[in-house]
């Protein structure tokens, strides 16, 4: 029995459907803060920070995997720094302490390629560089990788866990991060709308198509317990672009299209994160490959949110 705490999450959401697909939407236990409209499901609600209550759902459903995707973001996280940190540590140290307690066979936790700042190479950054983030969002999740690994050392808990690039879905809109912007302006091109693009056009970023995303966690998952020798966390790549070759790819469907660069704060925080990654680790482990590159992502993207328009659901998650 699996349990998926910020289930509502643009993540979150994506990985229920795919894990109940896997297990059987009995065995799979939907939470977050508030329930979702509409989710027929088996749905708690928790608020991670009470560690009384995740217990008490472990216990309930006899849980035996536990999925942590609720977090505050980078760019939003920057809003409340201290909340921040105190909410992104204290639902991991909860979640933590609860699968030790209860014996849980396996844990994931998702990491994010924040955790890399200036002292880690722009290029092709390798898995084991320096981490010197600067965002309280990047020094959680850095913070958050050792504790992942603290556990795993010291009690065996087998944690695991993938630090994603910008993850471009969709299924759901993300909320509060940097890599927004690459999710919001397919949305904006298939309605026609101009685009305000809060990062500078040659803001270059690793990204990840969310199908990709959802199997690289579920590959990881599966793994050998023996195959797994990071225990810190993964980096995996997707694909790296920047604002303006999303544009030049979106111009070949949409010609009209058009954008405006206003950067704001967020630029900032993307100047000091990785354009791509050295994946290596990943692949050699567990076989990790990525297969939509941004061609493959925009046509799906367009197609996609076009049926989604057309059909009138825009109440995306
Ligand atoms: C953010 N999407 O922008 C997240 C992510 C790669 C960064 O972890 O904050």
């Amino acid at each position: 029995v699996v349990l998926i705490i910020g289930a509502n999450g643009q993540l979150g959401s994506v990985l229920t459907t795919a894990l109940q697909d896997k297990f059987g939407a009995n065995n799979v236990i939907a939470s977050d803060l508030r329930k979702r409209d509409g989710y027929k499901e088996i749905f708690e609600v928790i608020d991670a920070t009470d560690i009384q209550r995740i217990e008490e759902v472990v216990q309930k459903y006899k849980v035996t995997q536990i999925y942590h995707l609720a977090a505050i973001l980078s760019a939003k996280g920057e809003e409340n720094p201290l909340q921040t940190w105190d909410i992104n540590m204290k639902t991991l140290f909860n979640v933590l302490e609860v699968s030790r307690k209860q014996h849980i066979e396996k844990v994931f936790f998702p990491s994010s390629i924040a955790v890399f700042g200036e002292g880690a190479l722009l290029d092709n950054t390798p898995n084991t560089s320096y981490l010197d983030p600067a965002t309280v969002y990047g020094i959680s999740k850095a913070a958050g990788e050792n504790w992942a690994q603290y556990y795993f050392l010291k009690y065996g808990l087998d944690v695991r866990s993938i630090r994603y690039p910008g993850v471009i879905g969709y299924q759901s809109l993300p909320g509060g991060g940097t890599t927004d912007y690459a999710v919001d302006i397919y949305h904006k091109a298939v309605l026609n709308e101009k685009f305000d693009c809060f990062l500078k056009e040659d803001a270059t970023l690793p990204m990840i198509f969310m199908d990709d995303a959802i199997r690289a966690t579920i590959e990881l998952m599966e793994a050998p317990k023996e195959a797994i020798t990071m225990r810190t966390s993964y980096n995996i790549a997707g694909v790296s672009f920047s604002p303006s070759e999303v544009v030049a790819e979106i111009r070949k469907l949409y010609p009209d299209f058009d954008v405006v660069y206003n950067p704001d704060f967020r630029q900032e925080i993307a100047s000091k994160w990785p354009r791509s990654i050295d994946d290596s680790k990943a692949r050699q482990d567990w076989g990790w490959k990525a297969s939509y590159d941004l061609e493959g992502i925009t046509t799906t993207m367009i197609n996609q949110l076009k049926k989604k328009y057309k059909t009138g659901s825009k109440n995306l998650e």
